[in-house]
């Protein structure tokens, strides 16, 4: 939306550590996407390893995570290379051999696998397999790798990059294929997990049973997540089967969509929130984005409500086999104030018509 959300962000990665802490939480999972970006701003990660290591210092959790589509792949691995080895499992870049992070409770082991995002082409070089072609075979090449390294009786979690069969996407999450095709992975790729941790839709959710999950994303990105509840997820993973609970984010900041009058909308009461405003004037108005930031300084996109309009749109393009370009602009004043256009309005439109025409001759 072009307005820097460091702030927004540092409050939400406060709330993060204060669960971890009040959670007493065995593990964080962060399951991609890391960044918005493969080159983010230097800010971004600066601010991203002051969390890490608040996280490392000031918690017990161990920290399982994987790069997502928008991440660079071996900025993610980068981070995993002096990590500590039985606290850390940091994936930026797929594998043939998928060592798990084995941690222990009271009821025996549970191995944790980190499947980072990888395109098909990465995964047919990875695997030696030409025969990768979706998605869903990088998954299950993944799964099986990692499969293979699971302990007999551990219990078993999945953190996955990708887009499940039945998930509810927004407007702001990229295709994870690059040509179109079908992108989604059915949920029954993930069966033996105890619980599978994914990344990649916004919204928080579950897909096909109850212990597969997105987190969704910690701010909300688009309008079309305007007034939707943010959150992380808390699982406790019990013998058998998984607790699972959700902790709201509290941002300072919400994604609003106020539709109205202007006059109303400036009006009303006023917000540091992102709003888009949708206005019902029946006329357009001037400057009024420089305007509606008086009362909402964060306002960020405005439109107009054209559904009233709809019958005199089609009007303009109704019926008609010829139409002067006189008679078009006539039409469009009609539309936008109501009325005909007056005499001095035809004659500047007369005027720059002719202009324009000697302006064609000449060129
Ligand atoms: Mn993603």
């Amino acid at each position: 939306m072009g307005l820097s959300l460091e702030e927004d962000h540092e409050v939400i990665l406060d709330q993060i550590l204060e669960t971890l802490v009040v959670e007493s939480a065995d593990v964080l999972v962060i399951a991609g996407d890391v960044f918005d970006r493969s080159s983010p701003p230097n800010s971004s990660i600066r601010q991203f390893n002051r969390f890490l290591k608040r996280v490392a210092e000031e918690t017990e959790a161990a920290v399982v995570m994987i790069s997502g589509n928008h991440d660079s792949g071996d900025r993610i691995e980068a981070m995993s290379v002096f990590s500590t080895a039985s606290r850390v499992l940091v994936r930026g870049i797929a594998d043939a051999v998928e060592t798990p992070l084995m941690l222990r409770d009271e009821h025996g082991e549970i191995a944790f696998s980190a499947l980072p995002f990888s395109y098909e082409y990465a995964a047919r070089e990875v695997f030696g397999d030409e025969g990768i072609s979706t998605p869903a075979d990088v998954i299950a090449a993944q799964i099986s790798a990692a499969r293979d390294q699971v302990p007999e009786g551990a219990r078993w979690v999945v953190v996955a990059h990708a887009f499940v069969a039945g998930g509810a996407v927004g407007e702001t999450e990229r295709a994870l294929t690059r040509v179109g095709g079908i992108e989604t992975v059915p949920s029954d790729v993930f069966d033996g997990a105890d619980y599978v941790a994914l990344g990649h839709l916004h919204k928080p959710q579950e897909v096909g049973a109850s212990h597969i999950r997105y987190s969704g994303a910690p701010l909300a990105f688009g309008f079309d997540e305007a007034g939707s509840e943010k959150s992380m997820t808390v699982v406790d993973l019990k013998a058998e089967g998984a607790a699972i609970r959700t902790v709201a984010f509290r941002p300072i900041r919400q994604v609003r969509s106020l539709t109205g009058a202007f006059s109303d909308l400036l009006a009303g009461t006023p917000s540091e929130d992102f709003i888009q405003a949708i206005l019902t004037d029946e006329n357009p108005l001037v400057d009024p984005m420089k305007r509606l930031r008086a009362t909402y300084p964060n306002a960020c996109h405005l439109a107009y409500d054209r559904q009233g309009r709809a019958p005199e749109t089609k009007m303009l393009s109704g019926g008609r086999a010829a139409v002067t370009p006189i008679d078009m602009v006539g039409d469009f004043i009609k539309v936008v104030h109501g009325r005909e256009p007056n005499a001095s309005e035809v004659a500047i439109v007369a005027d720059k018509l002719h202009a324009a025409a000697s302006g064609e001759e000449q060129a």
